[in-house]
């Protein structure tokens, strides 16, 4: 009797653990989708949190310090078709402004619930993962 109540209370506490390591796996993944964005820490990212990310990593981007980014300073985050696209003055290369109008765009699509924030869900749909590639 005594055995088969401490064997249940293993078991249960076993349970508890393996529900509990879940639960912190579970945090960690949808941190590592904010991570270094969500600089407020309510574990969404706004406009304002994807735009500052997306500027800094302009600025990295931008080896040559002039300002714009061409094809191979983007190095893949940009197909040349979403390059031309993003591009209204065709002259090949993004403006800080042209980069961070495309990262407003994305933003929008990342955001069907339209409520001017990206949870760690939206983050990664489709939608979300192309505007990430667009922020480290
Ligand atoms: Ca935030
Ligand atoms: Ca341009
Ligand atoms: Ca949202």
């Amino acid at each position: 009797m005594t055995i088969s109540r401490r064997s249940v209370v293993l078991r249960v506490s076993v349970a508890l653990a393996l529900l509990t390591s879940g639960g912190i796996a579970f945090a960690r993944s949808s941190r590592n989708s904010l991570y270094g964005l969500d600089t407020d820490n309510d574990r969404t990212v706004d406009l304002e949190e994807a735009k500052k990310a997306a500027s800094a990593l302009f600025d990295r981007l931008d080896g040559d310090h002039e300002g714009t980014l061409d094809r191979r300073e983007l190095r893949g985050r940009l197909s040349a078709k979403e390059l031309s696209e993003a591009d209204p003055d065709h002259d090949g290369t993004l403006t800080k402004s042209e980069y961070l109008a495309l990262v407003e765009k994305r933003f929008n699509a990342a955001d069907p619930d339209r409520d001017g924030t990206l949870d760690s869900r939206e983050l990664k749909t489709k939608a979300g993962r192309a505007l990430l590639r667009l922020l480290r």
